[in-house]
């Protein structure tokens, strides 16, 4: 016997597929896990209001009651923001939170295979999970990076966030054959800076020519998808001399308080806000949003 994804999708997203017209997934662990209440919220509308301005139709994604949601409306969406004790979903988890009826947000793994699964080939977020500084010990390396070796969906996100260790991330996409593809410079960003001293893998100037390099993938046959780097806009970065020093304290106190596997990254985020005064919650803000236009940008290419 086979079974069936309960999965609803929105009225705007379903009017959108039917007519053909650009469609972005938007990932929802980001709103339980990434950002308190209620910017969090505020963020999430802004962000579909940015896709929305740049042309496309957003799609939320999350889990309720066991039912996938592609596209999530008003009360869902605040219902979500304040929801507790939410599970952070990602490929291994997703299944078994469908099938017993459970709620989760969808991190950038999960939020691929969703978007995948709507015929939905865009997605826009802020980070990408990634390896973690102290991998080589605790190999805690994230399971988006797995993803985008194997789920054909175009990832806008600002790099890999600052918290982790950047090389080896981006060693770790080279080797699984992934490109990167930095949007308009030639440095990687670094989250909430806009450069970094890595170079970057791949550099293109225009949304259509994203478009294009993932329609050729198809073309060669190569599974996968592609992570567009595209830096925070320069007025809403954080100077890297005052972000520093405050990553290495956080890190220090996860490592102390033995954080580990999905609480590592929300612990980590949660705390640069706490020591930042709020700054690095600001800046994330304008980096999902500057995403979502680009994202928005490379939907209506296709
Ligand atoms: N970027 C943010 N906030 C977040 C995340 C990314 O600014 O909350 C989330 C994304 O959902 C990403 C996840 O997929 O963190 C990675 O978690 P982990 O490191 O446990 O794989
Ligand atoms: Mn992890």
């Amino acid at each position: 016997m086979s079974i069936l994804v309960p999965m609803t999708l929105a009225p705007d997203v379903i009017a959108a597929q039917a007519a053909g017209l650009p469609i972005v997934a938007l990932e929802s662990t980001i709103i339980t896990h990434g950002m308190p209440y209620p910017q969090n919220v505020d963020t999430a509308r802004l962000v579909e209001g940015d896709v929305r301005a740049n042309g496309a139709t957003p799609a939320t994604i999350a889990v309720i009651n066991g039912k996938l949601h592609i596209g999530l409306m008003n009360d869902q969406l605040n219902a979500l923001g304040q929801a507790q004790n939410v599970a952070k979903l990602s490929r291994a988890d997703m299944a078994a939170c469908i099938a017993t009826g459970g709620t989760g947000a969808t991190t950038v793994a999960a939020t691929m295979i969703a978007a995948h699964l709507a015929g939905i080939k865009v997605f826009a977020t802020g980070g990408i999970g990634g390896v973690h500084k102290g991998a080589e010990t605790t190999f805690d390396i994230s399971a988006d990076l797995h993803e985008l070796a194997q789920t054909p969906v175009t990832v806008v996100a600002s790099g890999a966030k600052a918290i982790l260790d950047l090389e080896k991330t981006y060693e770790v996409l080279e080797s699984l054959g992934v490109p990167v593809i930095v949007f308009g410079q030639d440095t990687l960003p670094a989250f909430w800076s806009t450069t970094s001293a890595l170079p970057a893998p791949l550099r293109m100037d225009r949304a259509m020519d994203i478009a294009l390099a993932h329609q050729m993938r198809i073309a060669l046959g190569l599974p996968g998808g592609q992570l567009i780097a595209n830096p925070i806009p320069k007025d809403a970065q954080i100077p890297a001399d005052i972000l520093t020093p405050i990553i290495a304290q956080v890190l220090n106190e996860s490592t102390r308080k033995g954080i580990t596997a999905k609480n590592v990254t929300p612990f980590l985020l949660n705390r640069i806000f706490e020591l930042t005064e709020g700054t690095s919650l600001t800046a994330n803000i304008a980096l999902v949003r500057n995403n979502a236009a680009l994202a928005a940008k490379i939907a209506a290419s296709f």
